[in-house]
């Protein structure tokens, strides 16, 4: 069996939904050379943004955090490709979009660390876990039946 492809999870947050942003995300990580191998809409429940952002439950923003990210639906996505976890990092930018330079998502769409649009795993550890919280095996793609070898 080929070996399997790093993997990132990556999620549009309430605030980039209702801005419109959905599309953008998806044409920078699909012509960076990422695949998507998973994508579904969701309003997600609040026990499962708990799991999500376990390591956060003590920090003094932890409500504000579970107020915004319950405020609407999220876009849950899952790309596949060479380094797919650290570029997706790169892409995104800051945690502060302050910190975030133009050219990153959150450099050139948002202003505010509570309403910063997107989420991106930290690490390929975290993306595994985050991955198999948020989506079923059997809801992701494969493109190994594809003829034609993928360039990245
Ligand atoms: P990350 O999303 O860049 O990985 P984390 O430190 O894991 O950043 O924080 C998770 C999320 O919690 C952030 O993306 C942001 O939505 C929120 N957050 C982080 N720090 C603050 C803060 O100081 N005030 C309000 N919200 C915060
Ligand atoms: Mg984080």
């Amino acid at each position: 069996m080929a070996e399997q492809k790093e993997r990132t999870f990556i999620a549009i947050k309430p605030d980039g939904v209702q801005r419109g942003i959905i599309g953008e995300v998806i044409k920078r990580f699909e012509t960076k050379g990422f695949k998507l191998v998973g994508m579904k809409m969701l309003h997600a429940p609040q026990d499962l943004l708990e799991q999500h952002y376990i390591d956060l439950k003590e920090r003094p923003f932890f409500p504000t955090l579970m107020k915004y990210m319950t405020s609407g639906p999220v876009v849950a996505m899952v790309w596949e490709g060479k380094g797919a976890v650290k570029t997706g990092r790169v892409m995104l930018g800051e945690t502060n979009p302050a910190d975030s330079k133009p050219g990153t998502i959150r450099g050139d769409f948002c202003i505010d660390v509570s309403k910063n649009i997107i989420h991106g795993s930290d690490s390929v550890d975290s993306a595994n876990t985050e991955i198999s919280l948020w989506f079923k095996e059997g809801d992701l793609c494969s493109y190994s039946s594809c003829a034609a070898s993928w360039l990245y």
